[in-house]
């Protein structure tokens, strides 16, 4: 409020600065640099740091220089309003200890509107406030008065914010953020005291601006694998148009790690102390002498500390499955959490994949039920992170909610030791649009999904099906939606009620005899939905594939009834089928054909299966293919599977391929040509441009069957980080490339080399690259599909005469068994 031209501060700030540069010269205990020489830092394009409220520059403790701002280049722009006095530069009354001096001892104060414009060139930053909540001569208690918003661009950062009440009995608080600027400009760093709060004013002590690696946190173009999406079973990417708001970023196990011991970007690391809340007798662990190789990610992921630093849950394994590891952050509701968990074994024991596998949850949600870091990352003393998105809801007036990340070991079967182990994580905060301070009203429930939109359009219905998606929440009362259109449209009664002519209830009784009463033993397959179990039905002569949902997924019976009779309305040969169903005492299963030999992918690369014959994969893909041409143009309905992956076409005791795990459907708008949607699918497989322009159509699914197609004739994952060449990391680009200069037969699986002939080849390929054209109008339809695969195979059957009958006799030597016996024989819709 007063007038800070008095000589008195400058003379303040002037001895403030040399004693300063007197404790410059005893020199601040430096960083141990152990091993840390191994690390190749980032270095940040830019390093901006004001130090608010100085006339002059000054360094802190640590050596950093900061510039003041009270003249030069950040001096901010001040918008008056009445003949409120201009912004101040004070000192504080009470100055901060040593550490602290720079940039906390002094600070601009001001009852108006004020702004930083400070030049940057595009690219992703942090942004760190600074504050040192105390009292300032002239200035009213800043916990009475320093109320204030802050903008950085056009993103809100803080609302109504109080520094004082954030600190929480800190002396000083940072708040770090990260935004992307997309064009070289000045970035504006807005200060507004709160309308509504009379003679409020804002502060700040210190302002940096520090570039990020790119994509550290931010999702590069075209990725979107990174990031689970828990609850929603999808994948989530974070956009240039998102802010962060760093909420914790945490050595797990380990010391605090500060701004100059990073790894160039600045960040602090704090220690996990005050957020466990479980530990039992956990295990603190350090291995200073491990050697860390960054193979996975990048080595200025995190500093060296973090990674040979973590947290175990203890060397009495009986006693460790009898808790989770647990720790718990508040944080705000209405909001999508970002959160990312560091990892890397360097204990003697741990060598092997299956040695120390656990299960993760978070916010109450499973994020991996088979959490190996060996496989992650490939072996020892290799850091790796993972990433996840969880939302928080709003949960009636709790305006802040625990976030909570638990681990705990997986079932002994399954792994050696019975333990878990983190090394690091950090939480941040989404935007909801461009603003980091409202909470969302979409997000109604505690980690729901957001309610999804729909209208009720006359034409074809469009139904979704999602592959792993399980928990319905708010999806279901869509496909009540649905279930009622139809009803309406065949004159209420044509329809039966209880799907049981379609397909068969069982007890759960029949479900327990199947499974040994749900055997750990019998479990094949697990995701976020609940695990899949391997049963015998029918007097133990069928084998079946159990589907157990989560007991969690709040799914209500009407909306499980009605999924169920849509499913079990889908019969094609070349779809797997559901059999049954079980809903009895709050348990909701499904029960689908056992797929004798599996998947598709598990015949083609990283198995000891003997590899295909051409001819067979030539088949199965156009097996795979009509099956896709059903779900799109079947009798009265249009499905678009959304998650077509080799690991979802099953292949049956005859070799016949089946299509997978449109087990759990979404609907998401009635609407006729497009659905439009948060992206999903699995990486490697999406379509580029459903991606871009989130509008999902069935062509969505031919982009992802070209791929298939690649994988097949290359019998190679669609990604592959470890590739030489960063032009063959993605499959579907390699394919391209190599079809367009004519050397496609250079890549193929090198089995098939003298046993494919080349035009069978040519087409198979032409086929496949026309499937990954970048626009969807440009791909076939499955049909088209179906037709060029099948003259493939008459191409290679020309030449190799034959072979091809032989083959399917081989493969259909395996008894003649029809899995089709549990339900009325009528279930079957031929094409
Ligand atoms: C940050 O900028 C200062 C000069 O402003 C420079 O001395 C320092 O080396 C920079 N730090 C990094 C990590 O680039
Ligand atoms: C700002 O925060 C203060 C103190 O928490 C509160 O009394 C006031 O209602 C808030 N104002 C707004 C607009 O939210
Ligand atoms: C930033 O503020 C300055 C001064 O108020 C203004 O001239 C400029 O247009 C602003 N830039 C942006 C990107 O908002
Ligand atoms: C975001 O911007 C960075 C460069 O600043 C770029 O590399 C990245 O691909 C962009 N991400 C998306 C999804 O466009
Ligand atoms: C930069 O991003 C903002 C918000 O994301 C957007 O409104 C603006 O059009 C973008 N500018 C350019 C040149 O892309
Ligand atoms: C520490 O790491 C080194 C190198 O990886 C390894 O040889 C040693 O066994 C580890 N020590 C312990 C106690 O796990
Ligand atoms: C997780 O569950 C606990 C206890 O069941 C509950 O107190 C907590 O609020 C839940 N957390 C979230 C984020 O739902
Ligand atoms: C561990 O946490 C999960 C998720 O909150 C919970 O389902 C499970 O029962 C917990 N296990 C133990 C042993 O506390
Ligand atoms: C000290 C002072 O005059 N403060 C005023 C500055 O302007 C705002 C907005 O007009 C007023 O609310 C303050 O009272």
């Amino acid at each position: 409020m007063e007038n800070s031209s008095k000589p008195s501060t400058f003379s303040l700030q002037n001895l403030l600065f040399l004693m300063l540069h007197c404790l410059f010269f005893i020199q601040y205990l430096a960083a141990p640099v152990t091993g840390d020489a191994l690390v190749t830092p980032y270095h940040p394009v830019e390093n901006i740091t004001i130090d608010c409220g100085s006339s002059a520059d000054t360094q802190s403790l640590d050596l950093r220089p900061w510039t003041g701002d009270a003249k030069g280049p950040f001096t901010p722009v001040e918008q008056r309003q009445n003949n409120n006095k201009s912004s101040v530069i004070e000192t504080a009354t009470q100055l901060p200890p040593a550490a602290d001096m720079v940039p906390y001892s002094t600070a601009r104060l001001s009852y108006s509107q004020f702004t930083y414009s400070i030049p940057i060139v595009a690219g992703q930053k942090f942004i760190r406030l600074h504050f040192y909540p105390t009292s300032y001569p002239g200035f009213e208690d800043p916990s009475v008065k320093a109320f204030f918003s802050v903008k950085a661009g056009h993103f809100t950062l803080l609302t109504n914010f109080s520094a004082s009440l954030h600190a929480r009995g800190k002396l000083v608080l940072v708040k770090e953020f990260c935004v992307s600027i997309n064009e070289s400009q000045r970035i504006n760093l807005t200060f507004t005291p709160s309308p509504d709060i009379p003679d409020s004013y804002a502060f700040i002590n210190g302002i940096e601006v520090v570039s990020m690696s790119t994509n550290l946190y931010y999702t590069s173009f075209g990725d979107q694998g990174r990031i689970a999406f828990l609850a929603q079973k999808s994948l989530y990417s974070i956009e240039n148009n998102t802010a962060l708001e760093t909420m914790y970023r945490v050595n797990v196990g380990g010391s605090e790690i500060s701004p100059t011991e990073d790894t160039g970007m600045f960040r602090t690391w704090l220690t996990d102390d005050d957020y466990l809340t479980v530990a039992k007798q956990n295990a603190l662990h350090v291995n200073e002498s491990t050697d860390l190789t960054f193979s996975v990610i990048p080595s200025f992921s995190a500093p060296r500390k973090v990674y040979v630093t973590a947290r175990s849950m203890g060397t009495n394994e009986a006693e460790n499955d009898k808790y989770n590891l647990t720790w718990e952050f508040p944080v705000d509701s209405g909001f999508i959490y970002f959160v990312r968990l560091h990892f890397c074994e360097f204990h003697g024991e741990i060598t092997q994949q299956g040695d120390r596998v656990f299960e993760i949850f978070m916010a109450n949600l499973t994020a991996e039920t088979q959490a190996d870091v060996i496989v992650w990352s490939g072996g020892r003393g290799i850091p790796v992170y993972r990433d996840y998105a969880v939302a928080i809801g709003t949960k009636g007036n709790q305006k802040q909610q625990r976030l909570s990340i638990a681990l705990h070991p997986s079932p002994a079967w399954r792994t050696r030791y019975s333990d878990a182990i983190l090394n690091g994580l950090e939480i941040f905060k989404l935007s909801n649009g461009f603003d980091l301070t409202r909470p969302s009203s979409e997000l109604i429930r505690p980690n729901n999904v957001p309610p999804v939109r729909h209208s009720r359009k006359k034409g074809p219905i469009i139904v979704t099906v999602v592959a792993p998606i399980s928990v319905f929440l708010a999806v279901s009362l869509l496909l009540f939606a649905i279930y009622r259109i139809r009803s309406n449209k065949f004159a209420n009664s044509s329809i039966p009620t209880p799907p049981s002519d379609l397909c068969r209830r069982f007890s759960l009784r029949d479900i327990k005899t199947a499974t040994n009463n749900f055997d750990k033993n019998f479990i094949i397959g697990s995701g976020g939905f609940g695990d899949v179990y391997k049963g015998f039905i029918n007097a133990s002569s069928t084998p079946v594939a159990i589907k157990r949902l989560n007991p969690g997924s709040q799914q209500g019976v009407l909306e499980f009834r009605t999924e169920i009779e849509m499913l079990s309305k889908l019969r094609h040969q070349n779809l797997v089928s559901l059999l049954g169903y079980c809903e009895d005492n709050k348990e909701m299963i499904l029960v689908y054909d056992y797929m004798v030999h599996g998947t598709l992918r598990d015949h083609l690369y990283n198995t000891k299966n003997p590899p295909l014959q051409w001819e067979q994969r030539l088949k199965m893909c156009i097996g795979a293919a009509h099956g896709l041409h059903y779900l799109h143009r079947g009798p009265n309905h249009t499905i678009i599977h959304r998650d077509v992956k080799t690991t979802n076409i099953l292949l049956s005791e005859r070799w016949v391929a089946k299509v997978s795990d449109f087990g759990l459907s979404k609907t998401n708008d009635l609407s006729n040509t497009h659905i439009s949607t948060a992206v999903k699918g699995s990486f490697g497989y999406l379509d580029p441009e459903y991606y871009r322009l989130q509008k999902l159509t069935e062509k969505s699914d031919v982009y992802s069957f070209g791929v298939v197609l690649c994988e097949v004739v290359c019998a190679r994952a669609p990604i592959d980080r470890n590739a030489e060449d960063h032009k063959q990391i993605s499959l579907a680009e390699w394919v391209q490339d190599c079809y367009n200069n004519g050397s496609l037969d250079q890549i193929i699986d090198p089995y098939l080399k003298d046993k494919i002939n080349f035009p069978s080849l040519l087409k198979f390929g032409e086929v496949a690259v026309s499937c990954l054209a970048s626009e969807g109008m440009k791909r076939p339809a499955m049909s088209e599909v179906v037709h060029a695969l099948e003259f493939a195979l008459k191409l290679q059957g020309r030449e190799v005469n034959g072979n091809d009958e032989n083959h399917s006799n081989d493969s259909s030597t395996v008894d003649y068994h029809v899995l089709f016996n549990s339900g009325s024989g009528s279930m079957r819709v031929g094409r």
